[in-house]
């Protein structure tokens, strides 16, 4: 005979994102039993369980005592660090459980240990989701968006808990079945990548606006505050006005300016460069964000590199780029030019996912993606509605940058966009980001490349042939043999 009180579902994994997500889940109504291989954990959050509220939440101390307590069919939330610590957690777990119970990984998981753990999990008879959280601790706590993938069954099992616990936006819940495999791990691998591209954008705007521009940071949390008012609305605009805001209590002067220019990052993003490559999609935006992260990394080097340069008669034309620049429309043309740019990131990482799909036979549903990333994760932004109503207006819409609608807004802003990238290249202010969306764009829009040439210089040095543009055929040319002759 079972115990009555049975929770609903069990949590595992009790460090930041699982101590949070299951307060959630138990606030919301859903009594929860959590356990961590620490056991210290599984009292804190006990503890912040009775002061948050008296939540519904019992805590267990072995992997069994806790499988025994949810109700059947069981399911179990793994949130442990991505990679081994959730196999050795599946394994401690599925001992207990039986045919029909669910495992739902919600870490940073690479999809295809996702896709191997449904084989294994399948082979006991056990159903498994791969689920992407994002939203960082507060998310967690207070609705994050959720990207579960594989079982179908397993989603609809824990779909009332999902649909509660999910941040809520005014179209409905922040979450929605991706599809089967290792499909919501690879979303939110790419929502990663945007993320990337998105933080990089935005330090760009702040490195013009600070360096060309001579704005201070007061004047820079009152420009992002204002945008956040506008079409660039975000979360991550919304943290940058404050960012500017907090002042340093160790010194004069603002905390920002004090901190080490040394970006750190935990993989997602190198993940989603890796796989554009791997599927030929150009995501030039994203890979400029994680190359700067790396350059970012190099200090030592980039401060000798400073030095050696400055010794050789590098001159610092910051000062003179500056005397010319309007600072009032200089802010009006960085907001136009980071609204651009990042259209062109979002474009990438869409093209990604649809690549992806077709590969996996995922069937994304672009829209759907779009909105359950406008609330709860970190890139929830008011513009992410108008990506969701352009994939609705066309489903198999080849870029962002060709819906009727942003195509509009792009023609709008790229003589700002343009002028902010020019001035910076002037003024020596590094903006990969910025300039890698306006190639990206520019290359995309245009009827006619340079890559015939490419293709007569392959042709040339490896007879790889090429094709005509006005007579159908594959042909290769002697071209040295008729260049030389000729001449
Ligand atoms: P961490 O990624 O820091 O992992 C810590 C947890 O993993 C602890 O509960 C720890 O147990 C457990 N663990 C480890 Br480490 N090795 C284990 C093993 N061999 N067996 C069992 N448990 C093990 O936690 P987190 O920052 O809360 O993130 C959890 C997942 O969510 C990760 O995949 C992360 O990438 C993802 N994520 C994090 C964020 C964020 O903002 N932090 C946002 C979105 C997604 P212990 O207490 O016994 O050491």
């Amino acid at each position: 005979m079972e115990a009555a009180a049975l929770s609903r579902i069990g949590l595992a994994g009790l460090a930041v994102m699982g101590q949070n997500l299951a307060l959630n889940v138990a606030e919301k109504g859903f009594p929860i039993s959590v356990y961590n291989r620490t056991t210290s954990k599984v009292d804190e959050t006990l503890d912040r369980a009775q002061t948050e509220g008296q939540l519904p939440l019992t805590g267990h101390y072995t992997p069994r005592d806790f499988i025994l307590s949810i109700q059947k069919p069981r399911s179990v939330i793994i949130l442990v660090k991505a990679g081994a610590p959730v196999d050795q957690t599946i394994a401690a777990l599925s001992a207990h459980m039986e045919p029909g119970d669910t495992i739902i990984d919600g870490g940073n998981e690479w999809y295809e240990n996702t896709e191997r753990r449904i084989v294994e999990a399948e082979n006991k008879g056990l159903l498994y989701l791969g689920m992407g959280v994002s939203g960082g601790e507060e998310g967690a706590r207070n609705g994050p968006s959720l990207m579960p993938g594989g079982s179908f069954q397993a989603y609809n099992n824990i779909k009332d808990i999902v649909e509660k616990v999910a941040a809520q936006v005014e179209d409905g819940p922040c979450v929605t079945y991706i599809g089967t495999g290792g499909s919501g791990n690879f979303v939110k691998m790419v929502h990663n990548g945007i993320e990337y591209g998105d933080m990089q954008l935005i330090s760009e705007a702040y490195d013009v606006l600070k360096n060309v521009g001579g704005l201070s940071n007061v004047e820079l949390a009152e420009i992002f505050d204002e945008w956040n008012k506008g079409e660039l609305e975000s979360f991550l605009v919304e943290i940058t006005a404050d960012i500017f805001k907090v002042k340093d209590e160790h010194g004069e002067g603002e905390l920002v300016d004090k901190i080490l220019d040394k970006t750190g990052m935990k993989g997602t993003g190198k993940w989603t460069v890796q796989q554009a490559a791997e599927l030929s999609v150009a995501a030039p935006t994203i890979a400029a964000s994680l190359d700067c992260r790396y350059l970012s990394g190099l200090k030592d080097e980039r401060e000798n590199a400073e030095k050696v340069l400055a010794e050789a008669g590098m001159k610092d034309d910051v000062a003179s780029v500056r005397s010319g620049v309007d600072k009032k429309r200089l802010i009006d043309d960085v907001r136009q030019a980071l609204y651009a740019s990042k259209i062109c990131s979002y474009a990438q990482g869409m093209n990604l996912l649809r690549a992806k799909s077709v590969e996996k036979n995922w069937n994304l549903n672009f829209g759907e993606l779009a909105r359950i990333w406008k609330g709860g994760c970190i890139i929830r932004a008011v513009f992410l509605d108008r990506i969701k109503k352009a994939y609705q207006r066309n489903p198999n819409l080849a870029s962002l940058v060709v819906d009727p609608e942003f195509a509009k807004e792009m023609v709008q802003r790229q003589a700002a966009w343009r002028r902010v990238v020019g001035l910076a290249v002037s003024a020596g202010i590094s903006t990969p980001g910025m300039c890698a969306s306006l190639a990206y764009f520019d290359t995309y829009r245009r009827g006619r490349l340079p890559a015939n040439l490419v293709q007569a210089q392959r042709d040339l040095f490896g007879a790889h042939t090429y094709e005509r543009v006005d007579r159908e055929g594959v042909f290769h040319t002697e071209w040295t043999k008729l260049a030389r002759n000729k001449s």
